[in-house]
């Protein structure tokens, strides 16, 4: 099936992280609320074979294990088939939601040897079978002959040549490895995949991304070049802006700012629009929280409530950068816990298989997609993409409202205590409904007054 023709480019949508989820789950979500709601991509962790590992007694085989490729073969991952793949990919598609997959090009396996999820038997530097046919391999030879972890992150060349937490480095630069990746992720494309999410990028040389991405097909049915946003956790040794002509790069600086201005309350100035890390918005992915950020190095994430949600309604409403909503498990502090799994290993090599996510019976999982103050916000930023942000009220550093051109309004209330709201705005007379709450709210005479909740936010928009 064609995905309708009259859709946004893919920068100006938003993007929901579906971490962890299985893949028959993920095509439920995009029939049943993603593609209804305007979300116009997912998406989701590493779909190649993985490697299994049993962390301790009792069966437990962290989410980590999906970023030790063993080959790049779909089948058998523990979150499903290739089929079941395939079949997300199609019916996603079908309701205008694009899959992004997590793409792992620096790197492949960490432990001495093993058994893969498909079944495939690998050592640290010996990946037989890549593709499940027996023709390509990885030997010694094709990683990177530095073969040691990386310890001094201000060496350049350690950070790209050397092993991130002791996984067996490619050799990204070599014809060889580049042709196996590029094989790897045009089969993705040719399954309809739109774009990736690559992992680890500023492991790799700037010129081997180059080479690798430079030769991607074009997204069949989507029309054009796959979405492609790269992983970059940008400093002085190796700057973000580095990688800009090959994608859009995450933007943790964006991230750090945004998430320690709603944890504190600090919220008014961030109407404001700086190159965060020296990124413009057209080139920044920007987010609350990722799937690392919530483990290691939390400062707002779903175990905070209302306030994370209300810093995700305000992500999807401010212009900056490519949003991407993080949705995944409860981990109960216990970071390399593993996701909702079925329990039962029946046969498979993958171990515990995971369990289908149900945000109507969400046992585990944290939907927060669904929250009702963000739910609605995808819609909100359809209405409004291309509009510039007009600041129209605020109220002290912790309530702040403003306008997204004559498409959108929205205020925030960053406090413990209702905000009795009284603001202009260019909003076209009329009743709307809160795209980030209940009930509707009247915007009468150029001017809107609404009750916001504490820790809430109000947000009306045309076209709904
Ligand atoms: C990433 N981006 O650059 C991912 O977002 C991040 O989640 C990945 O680390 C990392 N890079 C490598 O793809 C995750 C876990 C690590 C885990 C690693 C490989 O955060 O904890 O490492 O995936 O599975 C694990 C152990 C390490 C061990 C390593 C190799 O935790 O102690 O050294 O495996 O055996
Ligand atoms: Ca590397």
């Amino acid at each position: 099936a064609q995905p309708p023709q009259t859709q946004q480019a893919p920068e100006d949508g938003t993007i929901v992280h579906l971490f962890q989820w299985t893949w028959d789950a993920v095509a439920q979500e995009c029939t049943d609320f993603l593609g209804p709601e305007g979300f116009t991509g997912v998406q989701v962790s590493p779909p190649q074979e993985h490697v299994v590992v049993e962390y301790d007694e009792g069966g437990n085989y962290p989410w980590w294990q999906d970023y030790q490729p063993v080959s790049y073969q779909l089948d058998n991952t523990r979150r499903g088939t290739a089929d079941d793949f395939q079949d997300m990919v199609d019916t996603c598609a079908d309701n205008g939601v694009r899959i992004y997959v997590d793409a792992v090009v620096n790197h492949m396996t960490g432990p001495d040897s093993g058994t893969g999820s498909n079944g495939t038997e690998w050592s640290k530097y010996e990946h037989p079978d890549l593709f499940g046919d027996g023709e390509y391999g990885y030997g010694q030879n094709d990683f990177e002959p530095c073969f040691e972890e990386i310890t001094d992150w201000d060496d350049r060349g350690q950070v790209q040549d050397c092993e991130l937490l002791g996984l067996a480095d490619l050799d990204t630069g070599a014809d060889y490895v580049q042709e196996r990746l590029v094989q790897y992720l045009n089969g993705l494309i040719g399954m309809g995949v739109a774009g990736f999410r690559v992992d680890a990028t500023k492991h790799v040389q700037v010129e081997h991304v180059d080479a690798i991405f430079s030769q991607l097909d074009d997204v069949p049915g989507w029309g054009g070049q796959p979405h492609v946003y790269h992983e970059v956790i940008g400093d002085d040794t190796i700057p973000y802006t580095d990688y800009t002509d090959h994608g859009q790069i995450t933007n943790f600086d964006h991230h750090r700012d945004l998430s320690h201005s709603f944890a504190d309350g600090d919220i008014a100035d961030l109407t404001e629009m700086p190159d965060h890390g020296g990124l413009t918005s057209d080139e920044a992915v920007v987010f609350v929280d990722n799937h690392d950020s919530q483990r290691y190095e939390p400062i707002l994430t779903y175990a905070d409530g209302d306030r994370y949600y209300l810093a995700t309604a305000f992500l999807l409403a401010h212009p900056y950068g490519t949003p991407v909503v993080m949705s995944g498990y409860d981990f109960e502090g216990n970071d390399a816990e593993g996701p909702p799994s079925t329990g039962e290993e029946e046969g498979n090599p993958a171990g515990w298989l995971t369990e289908d996510a149900d945000c109507d019976n969400p046992s585990g999982w944290t939907c927060d997609h669904r929250d009702e103050a963000v739910a609605g916000m995808a819609g909100f930023r359809t209405a409004t993409a291309g509009n510039g942000l007009e600041e129209r009220t605020r109220d002290g550093e912790s309530r702040v409202a403003f306008d997204r051109g004559e498409d959108g309004f929205a205020a925030f209330n960053a406090t413990d205590s209702e905000w009795e709201l009284d603001s202009e705005t260019s909003l076209p007379d009329g009743e709307y409904p809160n795209a980030a709450g209940p009930g509707t709210v009247a915007v009468s005479g150029g001017q809107v007054q609404a009750t916001v909740p504490a820790d809430g936010a109000v947000a009306l928009h045309t076209g709904g």
